[in-house]
């Protein structure tokens, strides 16, 4: 035996068992209590209220750390993918006629509701603006992909909604804006609430092509949005219905636990 290897009284031993046992006891019966504080609090917006704290808290970095300036990096058309992935179909089941489908717009102009309904032909007069991306899904897969359609923030300036007086919008003007926008599926299966600011972005689209061709059903024909600067879920296909409100409205994925702004 080496002159460190100090031999331990059986009473010294028995008394750092004591202690190390009684440190992983105490640790163990906190991470009970801590999981059990979490389960048992109420459940907010699918998370329970700490959880959901959290992730509120993740929003509130992320609106302040990225401006509209912070623009998404583009891509050259010849990166994009031919064979693009189809995630997702809540909302797409239900048979749609394209031919009739209309954009219903809820505008809220002067909080009256007043209600407007665009063609797909009033939609493709608007100025075309394109983009190539890496569209980003929270599952874990990423996609070069490339879109057309008319920016939104064109959209809303023509149509003059998104702002609470009926003046154009803009990001310039926040307190005149509304704070979130709400897209719905034509048979409600899907629902997104997107903030003003994000919507306002200018690589926004309301998109209505793929690789320069029509949208195809499955990725959301005739009407989809692409947001670069958030997560695949916000990215609603097929929309039916548009409007405005103050209030966070009620989105799918945030319902069932996830962050609400999913912010890139
Ligand atoms: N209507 C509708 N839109 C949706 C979804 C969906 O299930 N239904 N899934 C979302 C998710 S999770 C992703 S990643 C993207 C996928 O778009 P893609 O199918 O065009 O790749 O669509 C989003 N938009
Ligand atoms: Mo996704």
């Amino acid at each position: 035996m080496s002159e460190q290897e100090k031999k331990i009284s059986p009473a010294d031993w028995n008394r750092r068992k004591f202690l190390s046992f009684g440190v992983l006891g105490l640790f163990g019966v906190g991470i009970y209590g801590t999981w059990r504080w979490i389960k048992g609090a109420p459940q907010v917006d699918g998370a329970s209220a700490p959880l959901r704290s959290v992730l509120d808290f993740d929003d509130r970095v992320n609106r302040i750390y990225k401006s509209d300036a912070h623009l998404v990096k583009e891509y050259p058309i010849s990166e994009a993918v031919k064979k693009v992935r189809v995630n997702g179909d809540d909302g797409l089941t239900t048979p749609l006629d394209t031919a009739t489908w209309m954009l219903t717009v809820h505008t809220n102009k002067s909080g009256a509701d007043s209600v407007l309904h665009i063609t797909m032909d009033e939609i493709r007069a608007l100025p075309k603006t394109e983009i190539v991306f890496d569209f980003k899904c929270i599952e874990g897969w990423s996609q070069i992909t490339h879109w057309g359609g008319v920016r939104f923030s064109d959209f809303a300036k023509k149509y003059l909604v998104g702002s609470k007086s009926g003046a154009a919008p803009t990001n310039d003007k926040p307190a005149d804006l509304y704070k979130y926008m709400s897209l719905i599926t034509p048979d409600g299966g899907y629902y997104v609430g997107i903030d003003m600011k994000s919507a306002l972005h200018p690589q926004t689209i309301l998109c209505y092509e793929m690789n320069g061709a029509p949208l195809p059903m499955d990725q959301g024909a005739p009407l989809r949005l692409i947001i670069p600067t958030k997560y695949g879920v916000k990215n609603l296909k097929r929309i039916g219905t548009m409007g405005f409100s103050d209030e966070r409205p009620p989105d799918y994925w945030a319902e069932r636990g996830y962050e609400y702004d999913a912010g890139l």
